[in-house]
């Protein structure tokens, strides 16, 4: 029955079922390193939490379920969950990756895994280029994120998954940005979803977690012996912060979109905004893309904002209920600066041709009153521009 329920009761239910012992409506935290065994070998499913934890485990049936996966794996953190995935693939694999994904993705890939893998950084919103160089290159992996972190460039997923399956490449979807509460990657073709958890899923800045769902059992056992073996082990704790956090997903979701249409329309009329970027705008070149394969256009905003970095600054500097920090995907709105803060390890010359420009601002709308909201931007316009 659960498996058919709509993804705003499974968000609450999938995983939740009461303590069986207890009757108790949150499942326990299981803050335990091992587990007793009646016999050498002889246990209950559970030997030692590295490998197995109870409370991650009900995370986990949730999480599977909620990208129509069969299943999920979750790790320390967004970051973590990469690490893994690249140790899974074959030494020399060959990777197409977009050209504008999270900084410290850009980093790992760029100077610890260059080592080890091959990255081919193209532009997947370019389905002529992208088939082109999956052709050529016949990669082993198709790396995407959409929409993109920091420029919310969009890639028509079910296109390039049918390119990637053509050549035998397996693709995966960074969906951070969307949650699968407005997008299910998997649904459209791909293999594996990388969510860092720390941002929607979570939804409190309370919390760095990550997660991979996907539906094949080979992978998953290769996942699984490369977690046990190296430890990227999300605790218990935070497997039931990320439970509790999970269970607003869809009315945060909501509310987050609601006030980023209200948002990028102000800014789009906005005489000191040189560009607005949100894939909710008609004007946003993969607004119909997004229409297609989203349910709802997220909570982040990207905007030029008139001047260079002076005025940037002045802005970041005057606001007052958004917060200038890094992240995303929390109920509170922060607001930040991608060329100094989330993308400074992209080189100056690839930020350049990304459009990462000095007068380039991200926000990530809150759930705050949107009244507020654009009252602040308002305040800050006035004081970067009098
Ligand atoms: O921070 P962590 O949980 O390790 O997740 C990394 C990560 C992966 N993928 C995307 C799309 C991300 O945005 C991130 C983290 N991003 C930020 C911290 C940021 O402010 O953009």
């Amino acid at each position: 029955m659960k498996k058919k329920l709509d993804i705003s009761s499974k968000i609450i239910h999938v995983g939740g079922e009461p303590d069986p012992t207890t009757g108790a409506i949150m499942p326990p935290i299981f803050q335990t390193s091992t587990y007793v065994q009646s016999s050498p070998g002889k246990h209950q499913g559970y030997e030692y939490s590295r490998c197995h934890n109870p409370t991650r485990t009900r995370l986990e049936e949730c999480l599977a379920s909620l990208e129509n996966a069969k299943y999920s794996m979750v790790f320390a953190s967004g970051m973590a969950a990469t690490t893994i995935l690249l140790h899974a693939l074959p030494q020399g694999s060959d990777i197409v990756v977009g050209d504008d994904v999270y900084g410290g993705t850009y980093r790992l890939f760029t100077t610890i895994y260059e080592k080890i893998h091959n990255f081919h950084f193209i532009d997947t919103t370019d389905l002529k280029k992208t088939r082109e160089t999956i052709r050529k290159i016949k990669p082993q992996l198709v790396w995407i994120e959409s929409p993109t972190n920091p420029t919310l460039k969009i890639t028509d997923i079910e296109k390039v998954c049918k390119i990637g399956k053509n050549h035998g490449a397996l693709t995966l979807v960074d969906n951070t940005f969307m949650s699968p509460y407005f997008q299910r990657p998997l649904d459209l073709g791909a293999d594996i979803v990388l969510h860092s958890m720390t941002k929607y899923i979570n939804g409190h800045s309370d919390v760095v977690a990550g997660a991979l769902m996907y539906k094949s059992k080979k992978l998953h056992d290769k996942l699984f012996y490369l977690h046990k073996s190296m430890g990227p082990t999300l605790s218990p704790f935070d497997s039931w912060l990320v439970i509790r956090g999970l269970k607003t997903l869809a009315v945060r979701m909501e509310a987050h979109e609601r006030n980023a249409m209200e948002v990028a329309e102000f800014l789009e009329k906005n005489k000191y905004v040189e560009k607005t970027i949100y894939p909710g705008l008609k004007s946003h070149p993969g607004h119909l893309i997004a229409k297609k394969q989203m349910s709802g256009f997220g909570g982040m905003v990207t905007f030029y904002l008139q001047g260079g970095i002076k005025n940037s600054k002045k802005f970041l500097e005057s606001v007052e209920l958004f917060a200038l920090a890094e992240s995303l995907g929390g109920v509170e709105s922060l607001i930040e600066h991608p060329a100094i803060m989330t993308h400074a390890s992209v080189p100056a010359k690839n930020r350049k041709a990304l459009g990462i420009d000095d007068n380039l601002i991200r926000l990530s709308v809150g759930i705050e009153s949107s009244k507020d909201i654009i009252s602040d931007l308002k305040q800050a316009f006035k004081k970067t521009f009098s």
